[in-house]
């Protein structure tokens, strides 16, 4: 017989099950309905120009505390690998933007224009109901299409009392400081803009820490007295590696201006008898200085009149070393200056997400457009695929779906945020994009990413800094690197075995069975991303004809012709 209190516990049972089926159909019910808001994530992309990933305390903290930006590694993911598929500005950007390598949507250098016929993901994001908007620095040449707000810089743009292009306002110029004011338009737009009802994009793009340096006045007494630690390559003599390293011009000692870069006032150099680097050191003090108010400069004197003072009585009795020295602590002093602001800043933007509930559906980018040269051998720039310039910050959260504090060493790429964010939002990527969605790694589900090598391709040369095109196959061990123009040279690199990559090892008969698989692996790596020999010499001959017309920045006609000369043997 069965007692009647298991009857009872019987009875509870089918209740709850009941209860329990009822809720799950509601719970699928409100789940299948089209709720766009809390569906689809919010996109927050912060990107700062030119800021290494040496200078963020989530990655290394002897140079500079980045407690803000660690947030969002603290929050979320800090990736170790992350890179460029060409270091330099504007085909990063447009890389970030198509999802495509520079030599399928053009944007191969700095000097032409973006190509606007291409297809971007914010332009998919708004035709899939996004709200978008963009704040900061671009450097396209042209305005952003799929944003139904912006305000950006013209071209490199200015750190005092900057310019803007506007999508409503027409051109302005603002007062202040140009990471400050990106902000306060960013915030005035999640304040006041922002629609409650539609998923929003917003890419908010400071033009610090690039040159030339100029920190906000509030950090000029701090920054100004720092002494920081020199990286062990400061002094390389480039010896371990092919020509281009030795070649190009981006060398603190030999080629950082003394004015322009390192804020001597143009009649100290004249005075001192030091020589005008390139021929437009001063100009560029001047220009820069020609922006401040009367307060900004005086201000300005203040702290760096100091400075001259002190080289004056320096200058007579410094060996060459001395002066590297000097010009690195000059160099990270103004550079690191800069990205405090970027700090405080990002800061604010934070706490105005946190304070406003902003936190839960949204995904948060903190990357560079490229990584930078801290010194390391002894140089300042990008554009090469050793490590400091080919790998890029990456930290990036979305509470709820990433673990908290977790890092991933996979090799992704700029060329990958498209396909994230539109995955993210459940809008499908066109066929032609070249990357892969970040979200398997983001969602702790690391075995769905396959990727064991990435393809890198420079192509601005000749131009400022000269470093020589080159394109490489980098993998977690090795870089095999082909520099290709006006004379063909290989390097090998064993990122194990020698992580400052001083050694080519190319040549070395130990690696000739790493050498053979690497030099197959590169050309089906070229097959899949649809590079060719063919589009790179287009490429060379576009931008050697503006050059030997004098057209491009950074290369006199004469050296131009010069080289087109050697190219054509
Ligand atoms: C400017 C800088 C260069 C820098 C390029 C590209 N020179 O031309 O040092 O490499 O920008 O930077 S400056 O004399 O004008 O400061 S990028 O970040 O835009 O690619
Ligand atoms: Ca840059």
């Amino acid at each position: 017989m069965i007692s009647p209190r298991i009857i009872k516990n019987k009875q509870m049972v089918n209740r709850l099950l009941f209860l329990t089926l009822g809720l799950l159909a509601f719970a699928l019910t409100v789940w299948a309905q089209p709720n766009p808001k809390s569906d689809r994530p919010n996109i927050i992309f912060i990107m700062s120009d030119d800021h290494a990933y040496q200078a963020i305390s989530a990655y290394d903290n002897k140079l500079i505390e980045t407690p803000n930006i660690d947030r969002i590694a603290k929050m979320g993911m800090l990736f170790t690998q992350a890179s460029v598929t060409n270091s330099i500005c504007a085909p990063s950007r447009a890389t970030i933007l198509t999802g495509k390598h520079s030599h399928l949507n053009g944007k191969i250098d700095n000097h032409f224009p973006f190509d606007t016929t291409n297809v971007t993901f914010p332009q998919l994001l708004q035709k899939a109901g996004y709200q978008t908007a963009m704040f900061g620095k671009l450097h396209f040449g042209n305005n952003p299409k799929g944003f139904d707000q912006f305000k950006i810089l013209p071209g490199q743009g200015s750190y005092y009392n900057p310019d803007f292009i506007t999508k409503n306002e027409g051109n302005i110029r603002v007062e202040g400081y140009v990471t400050d004011i990106v902000t306060d338009m960013t915030l005035e737009w999640l304040q006041n803009e922002r629609k409650a009802d539609q998923p929003f994009m917003l890419m908010y793009l400071h033009k610090s820490p690039h040159r030339p340096w100029l920190m906000a006045e509030r950090h000029m007494e701090e920054f100004t007295k720092r002494t920081f630690p020199e990286p062990s390559t400061l002094f390389d003599d480039y010896s371990g590696r092919t020509s281009p390293a030795g070649e190009a011009e981006m060398n603190i000692l030999k080629h950082m201006g003394w004015s322009g870069d390192n804020k001597l006032h143009p009649a100290i150099m004249k005075q001192l008898g030091i020589a005008d680097v390139g021929g437009y050191d001063t100009i560029r003090y001047k220009s820069e200085f020609a922006r401040f108010t009367p307060s900004q400069a005086e201000n300005f004197r203040k702290y760096y009149g100091r400075i001259d003072e002190e080289f004056i009585k320096k200058y007579p009795s410094m060996s060459d070393e001395d002066k590297m020295r000097w010009k690195y602590q000059r160099y990270m002093q103004d550079y690191l200056g800069t990205i405090k602001a970027v700090d405080e800043n990002v800061g604010r933007l934070l706490d105005y997400l946190e304070a406003n509930k902003l936190m839960e559906n949204t995904i948060i980018v903190y990357t560079s457009d490229q990584g930078f040269y801290l010194g390391e051998h002894g140089w300042y720039d990008k554009r090469f695929v050793y490590d400091e310039s080919f790998k890029t910050p990456l930290l990036m959260a979305w509470p709820g779906k990433t673990k908290a504090g977790t890092r991933s060493d996979a090799l992704v790429q700029n060329l990958d945020f498209a396909q994230t964010f539109l995955d993210a939002a459940g809008v499908p990527a066109p066929a032609d994009m070249q990357g892969e969605s970040l979200i398997p790694l983001l969602t702790g589900n690391a075995e769905k990413w396959t990727r064991d090598a990435v393809y890198y391709h420079y192509y601005e040369y000749p131009a400022e800094h000269m470093v020589n095109r080159h394109y490489a196959i980098v993998t977690q061990e090795y870089k095999l690197i082909h520099y290709y123009f006006v004379e063909d040279q290989w390097e090998l690199i064993d990122r194990i075995k020698d992580p400052q990559e001083l050694k080519n090892v190319y040549n070395d008969p130990a690696y000739a069975a790493v050498k053979k698989d690497l030099h197959a692996r590169l050309e089906a790596l070229r097959v899949k991303y649809k590079d060719s020999s063919e589009i790179s010499q287009s490429y060379i001959d576009r931008l050697l004809d503006d050059a030997v017309q004098g057209k491009v920045w950074g290369i006199s006609k004469e050296r131009a012709v010069e080289l087109k000369n050697r190219a054509k043997k």
